[in-house]
């Protein structure tokens, strides 16, 4: 049996170092060493990682410390000195491996001669359990030497130690970006072949701060390129190389990858005229059969860089560029649209005066964009306005305005030539903000859960943290102005969605209905629930829970079960109360309220939650924003907040201390609810001091003004 050294390479990494340890831990084969070198963390990481040693009884345990933090292979070759084992594998300190890892590595180590094996690697935020995948069809390969190299990283490999040993192998510590793939490239030019086991053992974490922390391999290439020139030259001109035509085939590929693809977004840059020679001799390192499988206007762009004109090569990599975002343009509609705007629509003048709308995404006429919209047009109607919806048919609005369907060529037009787009929530990727048009996103909620680059770890449909945090902070960037509710929200706002351009810190315009008299008076009470049905003598229950970020059908469409007991309600409450259930517009189930007619009313199609607070005398909600709306109107809130340790902990975090201020009872099951709702009155006495409180911090700004001061400081300015 061999014996296994994982070396764990940390630098603060406290949120991930217990579960990469734990999964070490938890291994069912014997034969180990566990080699931890932390690299001068700041954070509490080597508090945790002596406390899990301990409390995980963890033995044959190496820990390497340093006072300040160097480079990472610096760590990794400190840990390599500690190596007892046969084999060892790096471990990154933020990823794991999985249950029965080592064992199965084991079962290849004695079937092998390759002096380097690997398995899958998967992303963390996408992990299958090890049961759930058949061992039986995993393949066992031998020839996977490519793969290797493309990995980049030595992370999740496993090396021989007489092979290291036998090589003297290590990592080259003046260098900071490309020290794993150096190791690589030297393991590789003397082993014949590595071995890999086709399931997923080893589980990356992800960058889950890709904004203030990148990890090295999302780095700007900008802080990389001085090195990565100098790292190519000095592996093609290693004179080992050319007895390995694969290796050298696989390194030209990869420069040119990197030269089309990271330096072309530089092309206008200064680093790509004082890089320009430099590249240049990087080309001239590159066989001409590897640049003859590029396509005709890369083989050009390549020809003229070498042929030293600049200005040719830039209009070369233009060419090339613009020739890919056409192909791209036909694999969806709209990244179609998206190159026809960069193309046509972006050159033509931009409509003073034109402004786009749109609500949570073109579903409603409602929240902040509405009541904008509405103070623009009293008295002066000559701002275009041009509202997208999705379904723009059914949409019957007031005012002078233009409707367009959401995502059609129209909308996109529109877009290009508005003077301002005023929006709630993000806007659609594929739509490219010109520098001169005014973005004015209103956001749609104080938040009481995490938001943006504020959350931990994102759990939703489609995406991974990295990714999210990065599109997320991409789209803030592109936002000129930003409403914020309160001074609460503006702070969070900044960070979370790195702001730093003007906050219009105004109250929210969407709640200056609640300071109308024309909206709050009972006339207007009694005109909505008549346009909804309700009986004018019933009181109003209002149920709007928010939507679960890992409870989904696909992407943007979410499931929701309603766990109140309505037929228990409808048994107790039907004299005196209705019922209104009124879903987020992410949910994307039907509800049934068969049987329950004349008592609970489904709005989740009503356009504007706003009036729906109006004609409700009590809320119940979890942990949706609504609450800090409705909190102006000084009404009774209930929360019934079944899964809150799930969701506080596991799926957002929140922002507050909820259960100290909750301006209600946080109640967790429908029995509890109904309990609140028949003794309403002495609930609501009970919180009235907390509901004050709430008022004061949360709704201090909203006075009834907010679109005006939108009207007056972004659009008559
Ligand atoms: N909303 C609604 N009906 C619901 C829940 C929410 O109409 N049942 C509307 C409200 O206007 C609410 C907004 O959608 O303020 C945002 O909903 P949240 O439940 O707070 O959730 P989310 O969309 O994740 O936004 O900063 C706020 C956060 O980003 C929350």
């Amino acid at each position: 049996m061999v014996k296994f050294s994982v070396i764990v390479t940390v630098y603060n990494k406290q949120d991930y170092i217990e579960r990469c340890l734990i999964s070490y831990a938890k291994q069912d084969y014997k034969h180990k060493q566990l080699i931890i070198v932390d690299n001068g963390s700041t954070d509490d990481s080597l508090r945790i990682i002596k406390e899990t040693i301990q409390t995980h009884e963890i033995h044959d345990v190496a820990l390497v410390t340093c006072d300040v933090s160097k480079n990472v292979s610096v760590s990794r070759n400190a840990g390599l000195e500690k190596v007892t084992g046969d084999w060892c594998l790096f471990l990154d300190g933020d990823d794991y491996i999985q249950e029965h890892a080592l064992r199965l590595w084991g079962v290849l180590a004695e079937m092998t001669d390759s002096p380097i094996m690997m398995s899958r690697m998967q992303k963390s935020h996408n992990v299958k359990p090890l049961e759930e995948l058949n061992l039986r069809t995993s393949r066992w390969t031998a020839e996977n030497l490519v793969k290797a190299m493309k990995r980049h990283s030595v992370a999740g490999v496993l090396y021989r130690k007489d092979f290291i040993d036998c090589f003297e192998l290590s990592f080259k510590e003046s260098r900071h970006y490309y020290a794993d793939d150096g190791f690589t490239i030297d393991a590789l030019k003397v082993a014949s072949q590595v071995s890999y086991i086709n399931l997923p053992l080893y589980i990356k974490g992800e960058c889950y701060d890709p904004i203030q922390q990148p990890s090295l391999n999302i780095e700007p290439f900008s802080n990389k390129i001085e090195e990565w020139l100098r790292f190519f030259k000095q592996v093609m001109e290693d004179g080992c190389l050319e007895k390995n035509g694969w290796l050298r085939t696989e390194l030209e590929e990869w420069f040119l990858k990197v030269y089309f693809q990271e330096l072309a977004d530089y092309r206008n840059h200064v680093l790509f005229k004082q890089y320009f020679t430099q590249i240049q001799s990087g080309l001239a390192l590159v066989r001409e059969d590897t640049i003859r499988k590029r396509g005709w206007l890369g083989r050009k762009q390549i020809a003229t860089h070498l042929k030293g004109s600049q200005a040719s090569a830039c209009k070369w990599i233009d060419r090339r560029l613009n020739a890919n975002q056409w192909r791209n343009g036909f694999k969806s509609r709209t990244k179609l649209y998206q190159q026809i705007s960069r193309v046509w629509f972006h050159r033509r003048p931009l409509k003073k005066k034109r402004v786009l709308f749109e609500s949570f995404g073109g579903k409603t006429y409602a929240c902040n964009p509405r009541y904008i919209y509405e103070e623009l047009q009293k008295n002066d109607d000559s701002y275009e306005c041009i509202w997208a919806f999705n379904q723009p048919k059914d949409k019957d609005i007031p005012g002078k305005h233009r409707k367009v369907k959401r995502l059609s060529l129209k909308y996109y037009y529109y877009a290009a030539t508005s003077q301002y787009w005023v929006m709630n929530a993000r806007k659609e990727k594929t739509l490219d903000k010109r520098a001169d048009t005014i973005y004015v996103q209103t956001w749609h909620g104080t938040p009481l859960k995490r938001l943006a680059a504020d959350m931990k770890e994102v759990k939703m449909p489609g995406t991974s943290t990295t990714a999210y945090k990065r599109n997320f902070y991409e789209e803030t960037q592109s936002w000129d102005y930003l409403i914020s509710p309160n001074m609460y929200s503006s702070k969070i706002f900044r960070r979370a969605f790195n702001f730093t351009k003007e906050m219009l810190d105004i109250g929210y315009p969407r709640n200056d209905l609640f300071y109308d008299p024309a909206k709050t008076d009972m006339s207007n009470i009694q005109r909505l629930k008549q346009r909804l049905n309700i009986p004018s003598n019933k009181k109003v229950v209002l149920y709007a829970p928010t939507w679960r970020d890992d409870e989904f059908y696909a992407r943007g469409r979410y499931k929701f079960e309603v766990k109140l007991d309505l037929r228990e309600m409808q048994a107790r409450f039907a004299d005196e109360y209705v019922v209104l259930l009124r879903m987020h517009y992410l949910i994307a189930d039907n509800l049934d309220v068969d049987g329950l007619e004349g008592f609970v009313y489904n709005v989740s199609d009503y356009d504007d939650i706003a009036e729906l607070y109006l004609i409700s005398d009590v809320l119940i909600t979890d942990y949706s924003s609504v609450f800090f709306d409705y909190a102006n109107l000084k009404r009774p809130i209930v929360f019934y907040t079944y899964d809150l340790d799930k969701y506080r902990d596991d799926l957002r975090g929140f922002y507050i201390d909820f259960a100290a201020e909750a301006p209600g009872p946080l109640l967790e099951t429908s029995e509890q609810v109904m309990d609140a709702l028949e003794n309403i009155e002495s609930v609501s006495a009970e919180f009235e001091q907390k509901r004050d409180d709430f008022y004061n911090q949360y709704c201090h700004l909203d006075n009834g003004q907010a679109s005006r001061h939108v009207v007056e400081r972004v659009f008559k300015k």
